[in-house]
């Protein structure tokens, strides 16, 4: 098999990039090792920044995302027992957009699949070579079959645990990795969301979050350790907590209904640099990993595919190197804003072992400077709408 790009991955990343590149006449092929049922089912993140549902709009894939997708004018930041509303729309004239990333995947697929692309599911043993030629190649089994591309160009966006990473020579990358002291257990249910837009509660037990998926189904988080026993958390010792850490006053609480779906998420960043070794580029998890906190995770794996397809049009188009050369500087000058927001925002709501009262009053401080302060709340707004992708 020939083709120009070779896309290891049908996550957000290597499904969006497929998509981008066939609107530039761009050939590719997505090599997924999981079943189409899987990704397509695989809960995840829930918040699109204004930019990432501005450009499934633009690129023709918003149609869905546009009818049954949530806009949100704003987040709540809960603390000392009360909410405070982060205006986005009167901080920076964007909204968010909340679509689980699921339903993005099932979209892409479909776009793909309607318009002939090439999407190969349930593969395995994908393995990448001659990177340093101008002929990298991919081999994998498939349907049972030894299978081999040859291309121009590998795109990594197989994730943090794939193997397009790992197939770079060793010495090569550069890692930087922080882990936090704490994870997140994560429910999905079948409740109507008791408020119209996300909480993020910082509580004296812990961190809680509260959001959605559609108007049935609402998705909630709660601070946990990080090799917490999920086995230990019955469906009622988690609403108490949940419940307990979203009590804010008015006749609005937490609506407990049939748990869907329960999960513990790690809590991590990591970056690898440079995001490019020869023919291959890395986007998406694949390159760095960011704590959900900051809702960027999806986001950031949006803005370095809408970097490398336009780099990839420029050189089919107009034999230009210019933009893949400088990709990786690009993409991670974004990713390492998000970084620091995440950072910054996982840090700001939740309770570390080693606190002392001191730190806990000055969390309170920075949420109350943060809610009452014009600059900072819109410094908070910037970021969490998304800052710009190629400033
Ligand atoms: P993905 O991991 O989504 O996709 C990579 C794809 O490559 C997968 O389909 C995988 O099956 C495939 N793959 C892996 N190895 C392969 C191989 N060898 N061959 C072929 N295919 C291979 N972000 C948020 O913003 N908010 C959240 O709430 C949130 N929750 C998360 C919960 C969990 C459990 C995890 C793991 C991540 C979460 N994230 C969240 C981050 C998440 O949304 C990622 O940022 C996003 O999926 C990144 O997209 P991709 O880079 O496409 O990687
Ligand atoms: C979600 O809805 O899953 C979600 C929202 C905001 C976050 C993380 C997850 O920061």
């Amino acid at each position: 098999m020939r083709t120009q790009v070779a896309i290891i991955g049908a996550g957000p990343a290597g499904l969006l990039l497929s998509h981008l590149l066939s609107l530039e006449n761009v050939e590719s092929v997505v090599l997924e090792d999981k079943s189409r049922s899987y990704v397509e089912s695989r809960i995840r993140a829930g918040v699109l920044e204004h930019g990432t549902a501005q450009l499934l709009s633009d690129s023709g894939i918003g149609e869905r995302m546009n009818r049954e997708g949530m806009p949100h004018g704003g987040i709540n930041l809960g603390f000392s027992g009360r909410l405070h509303r982060i205006d986005f729309s009167q901080l920076t004239g964007k909204a968010i957009m909340v679509y689980g990333q699921h339903e993005v995947v099932k979209d892409l697929i479909a776009a793909r699949l309607g318009n002939g692309g090439q999407v190969l599911f349930e593969v395995s043993d994908v393995t990448l070579d001659r990177i340093a030629t101008n002929e990298p190649r991919v081999s994998f089994r498939y349907q049972g079959q030894n299978q081999e591309i040859t291309c121009d160009w590998i795109a990594g966006c197989d994730g943090f645990h794939g193997v397009s990473r790992t197939a770079i020579p060793s010495g090569t990358l550069t890692f930087f990795e922080k882990t936090y002291p704490f994870a997140w257990l994560g429910i999905l249910a079948e409740a109507a969301p008791a408020w119209e837009e996300l909480i993020y509660a910082n509580h004296e037990d812990g961190f809680a979050l509260f959001s959605m998926r559609s108007p049935r189904i609402t998705r909630l988080y709660l601070q946990c350790h990080p090799d917490e026993d999920l086995s230990l958390w019955s469906d009622d010792r988690i609403w108490e907590n949940l419940e307990k850490r979203l009590a804010f006053p008015g006749d609005k609480c937490v609506r407990r209904g049939k748990i869907l779906q329960k999960s513990v998420t790690a809590m991590r960043s990591f970056v690898a640099e440079p995001m490019q070794y020869a023919r291959l580029f890395l986007a998406g998890d694949a390159a760095h990993v960011v704590p959900p906190t900051g809702a960027k995770g999806m986001n950031l794996a949006v803005g370095d595919v809408w970097l490398l397809a336009r780099a990839l049009a420029n050189f089919y188009q107009k034999g230009r190197t210019d933009l893949l050369e400088s990709y990786s500087q690009r993409a991670l000058r974004r990713a390492w804003k998000a970084q620091r927001f995440s950072w910054w925002m996982t840090c700001l709501m939740h309770r570390f072992d080693h606190d002392d009262a001191f730190e806990y009053k000055r969390q309170l401080a920075e949420l109350d400077y943060l809610t009452t302060s014009h600059a900072a709340a819109t410094a908070l707004a910037e970021n969490y709408v998304g800052l710009p992708w190629d400033d």
